[in-house]
């Protein structure tokens, strides 16, 4: 039972943060994670369960960050962990081709037509930035497209008006990345095909590639306009550009088969990463056999890795997405998701607060904003302030959300209806607050 008016002590999460921040930069090993967009210490977490995490200091919390998307069967889900704990006594890393990768491989290709060979990686960037190497080596041309706002892992020539932690810290260029790597990197507004289709076909005969995250996880959550995909797969078909869809986050979570099957849109490669892992690290990259085909060491293009495939990642892989095949599962999460939507708006309503909430499938994102948000410009039209004290009130009553205003929520199939009404009685509690 979780008493939320109690007023909660973070006395261990304060000792832990002030020992980390000496040692490793912001007492965090990913931006985000330091609050610093929300004020106050990042809590530490302790362990997680279900719905629920527990910071050091005994706090629960309903948990909408879910590891930033992996997490949607919930914390600590009995399969996974019971079969971590056989793979693990069999050792944790071999350094050679094992039958679990070609398992967890047969399952994606099973879910994404498109992919027709896929390698595993370690993380959302590490795909990215293959998938993107690749593209280049297939057609011979080095520009790359890609979307303000759009974030697709940390690799430099991506960091270029980057969304997520560098939207958040209003670093649109990172320091660090030389001018030669963002020369090649061509960044045009989210939804606007008309932008889209006039660079194309002015630069087509240089552009090897166009990145996009098909729905925008990492501005809060922004969804494609009727018709945008379409005109980007349409225009990259016709100049033999290769279209890569960024399903890091979308992926398992828009829908099981992603944001390519919600919106019937075949990429020729698409990036995988988080729910594919189960919590553990894996990314993966994949698409059409003659473009693989570039991929060392059946092609010339280089890319490798001492942990990818690792055992224990593949297992937590193969274990989720076994458990998200059962019939209905994808049924509940909806049903959670479509609970919870409602309940927010109704919520914001009776406060009298203005905001924004779209969603696609199991992700998104109330904006404190008036505007129709569709780009991120709109997206940076909401009142960060009022996000950050609508953050903490949530905090403060046992309700975990992401602690930026440009990040999506996640809900999973572990969230019960009673944590759902929790949620929307202490959202419409904190609204009225702030
Ligand atoms: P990783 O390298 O963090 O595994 O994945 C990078 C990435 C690539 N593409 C998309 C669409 C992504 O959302 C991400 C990572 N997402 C952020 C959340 N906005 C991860 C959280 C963090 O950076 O700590």
């Amino acid at each position: 039972m979780i008493n939320y008016k109690v007023m909660k002590k973070y006395t261990e999460s304060r000792k832990l943060f002030n020992k980390a921040v000496q040692i490793i930069p912001g007492g965090v090993n990913s931006p985000v994670r330091a609050f610093k967009a929300v004020g106050g210490n990042p809590l530490f977490i302790d362990h997680a369960k279900g719905s629920r995490i527990y910071d050091a200091d005994g706090n629960a919390y309903i948990d909408y960050v879910l590891s930033w998307g992996p997490m949607i069967l919930g914390h600590a889900h009995p399969a996974v962990v019971k079969a971590l704990k056989s793979a693990v006594g069999k050792g944790t890393s071999f350094g050679a081709p094992t039958a679990l990768e070609t398992g967890l491989a047969e399952q994606v290709l099973k879910i994404y037509p498109s992919i027709e060979k896929i390698r595993m990686v370690n993380s959302g960037t590490e795909a990215t930035m293959s998938a993107i190497r690749v593209a280049r080596g297939f057609t011979g041309r080095d520009k790359v497209i890609k979307f303000d706002g759009c974030y697709h892992g940390h690799a430099d020539g991506l960091l270029v008006k980057a969304g997520s932690g560098a939207a958040t810290f209003g670093l649109p260029d990172s320091p660090g990345v030389p001018k030669s790597y963002a020369r090649n990197t061509i960044t045009l507004p989210y939804n606007d095909p008309a932008a889209l289709t006039k660079m194309i076909e002015k630069d087509w005969r240089e552009i090897a590639c166009v990145i996009i995250e098909p729905v925008v996880g990492n501005i809060g959550c922004v969804l494609p306009r009727p018709g945008f995909l379409e005109t980007l797969r349409t225009v990259t078909k016709k100049h033999g550009i290769v279209l890569i869809f960024d399903e890091v986050m979308t992926g398992f979570r828009v829908s099981f088969g992603g944001a390519q099957k919600y919106y019937g849109i075949s990429p020729d490669m698409t990036c995988l990463g988080k729910v594919i892992g189960g919590g553990l690290p894996v990314g993966a990259y994949g698409g059409k056999k003659e473009i693989m085909a570039m991929v060392s060491p059946e092609g010339p293009v280089y890319q490798a890795g001492t942990l990818s495939g690792n055992p224990l990642a593949m297992t937590a892989g193969i274990t989720t997405l076994k458990e998200l095949s059962r019939p209905g599962i994808y049924k509940k999460i909806e049903q959670n998701s479509a609970l919870l939507e409602a309940g927010l708006r109704d919520a914001a309503k009776r406060a009298g607060v203005v905001t924004r909430f779209y969603r696609a499938g199991s992700m998104f994102c109330t904006y404190f904003t008036g505007a129709d948000v569709f780009d991120y410009p709109t997206a940076k039209t909401a009142d960060t302030k009022k996000f950050g004290r609508f953050f903490a009130e949530m905090l403060r009553q046992g309700v975990n959300i992401a602690p930026s205003q440009f990040e999506a929520g996640f809900m999973s199939l572990a969230h019960s209806e009673r944590d759902i009404s929790r949620t929307v009685t202490a959202a419409y509690d904190a609204l009225k607050k702030i």
